[in-house]
């Protein structure tokens, strides 16, 4: 027992933090089904131009409740305020679990904004590419329990974003879609956006997915595993937070090194080939030919809506 405790010490100081996504903490465990209902209720708001992000410090959960017009298309300011808002919540000892969600309706997030990809200087684009990589690894990495609560379409960087939490809750809604629909734009999903699918729904469903960049219906993707749960759209808020006490009953260091055993390798092979990728990136979007069909595409997607 007291090797037990001394080990349980050592994880929580961080002394094995090379078993960690990020250096482990180990927070106060609270666990939302046991909170007393009279418990002295404390939010706190964190208001940013492109995201609310709400920590209820009783629980230990945040939403960041993502909030950027017309689509919540991931610009470069998007991403950077994204990145730190969820660096703010990893590092604030109140918070052991965080929901992402939108609030703007039937849209979760149209993925990156193509405009930030199209016609722009090869220092912006690295800019940008290296923003896209930094949201994927807060959020692929995180110590906290992550959930997205997908309340409209969430096609390719939305559904990365999505795939990179612990689990999935889509509103169903026959209308919503998901999925890394690259390939239609004719660009490649790059090869963590393949690990972080491959991690979630298996190399030969990814493997068809990504070649055909298939957007997957609601219940499609519950079937092959891109969400774990379908619940009724103004129930998705209730339910993600009803999965997320089932998560927080678990202890923090047990279930955080678990999930670094899982995901180490998927995060280290960016983290040591991180400026070759940009420096790719940068290469493949700067040619004519991939130019010209971000721009039918854009264009397309104008039509669509005239
Ligand atoms: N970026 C920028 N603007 C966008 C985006 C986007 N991703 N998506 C939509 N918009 C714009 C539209 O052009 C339109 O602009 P405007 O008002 O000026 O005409 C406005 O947002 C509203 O769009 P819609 O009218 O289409 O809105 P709807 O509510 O009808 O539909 C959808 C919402 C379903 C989200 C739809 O807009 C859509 O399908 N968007 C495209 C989504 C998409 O294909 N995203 C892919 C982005 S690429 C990516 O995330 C990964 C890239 C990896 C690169 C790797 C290279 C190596």
């Amino acid at each position: 027992m007291a090797a037990l405790l001394k080990g349980l010490r050592v994880l929580c100081s961080g002394h094995l933090s090379h078993y960690g996504i990020k250096s482990l903490q180990c927070k106060p465990t609270r666990i939302l089904s046991q909170l007393p209902c009279n418990s002295s209720y404390q939010r706190r708001l964190f208001a940013n131009k492109n995201m609310t992000v709400e920590l209820d410090s009783n629980t230990g959960v945040a939403v960041i409740q993502m909030k950027n017009p017309p689509v919540n298309s991931l610009s470069l300011e998007f991403l950077t305020e994204f990145s730190i808002s969820m660096e703010k919540l990893e590092m604030d000892r109140e918070c052991r679990g965080v929901v992402i969600t939108s609030s703007i309706p039937r849209i979760f997030s149209a993925g990156l904004d193509i405009n930030e990809m199209y016609g722009k200087t090869p220092e912006h684009t690295g800019e940008f590419w290296r923003a896209v990589q930094e949201i994927w690894l807060n959020v692929y990495g995180s110590n906290l329990v992550t959930i997205a609560a997908i309340n409209g379409a969430s096609p390719a960087g939305g559904c990365l974003l999505a795939m990179a939490c612990d689990y999935r809750i889509m509103a169903d809604n026959p209308k919503y879609t998901i999925g890394l629909n690259e390939t239609k734009l004719g660009i490649v999903a790059p090869f963590w956006f393949k690990d972080t699918m491959m991690s979630v729904i298996g190399r030969r469903a990814t493997e068809h997915s990504l070649q055909l960049g298939i957007m997957y219906s609601a219940s499609e993707a519950l079937r092959n595993g891109l969400v774990d749960q379908l619940i009724a759209q103004d129930k998705i808020m209730p339910t993600a937070l009803s999965v997320m006490s089932e998560w927080l009953a678990i202890p923090d260091h047990a279930r955080q090194i678990t999930k670094s055993m899982m995901r180490k390798p998927t995060l280290d092979r960016l983290l040591t080939n991180r400026e070759s990728d940009i420096q790719n990136f940068v290469n493949f979007i700067s040619k004519d030919s991939i130019q010209k069909s971000l721009q039918l595409y854009l264009e397309m997607l104008r039509q669509r809506k005239s």
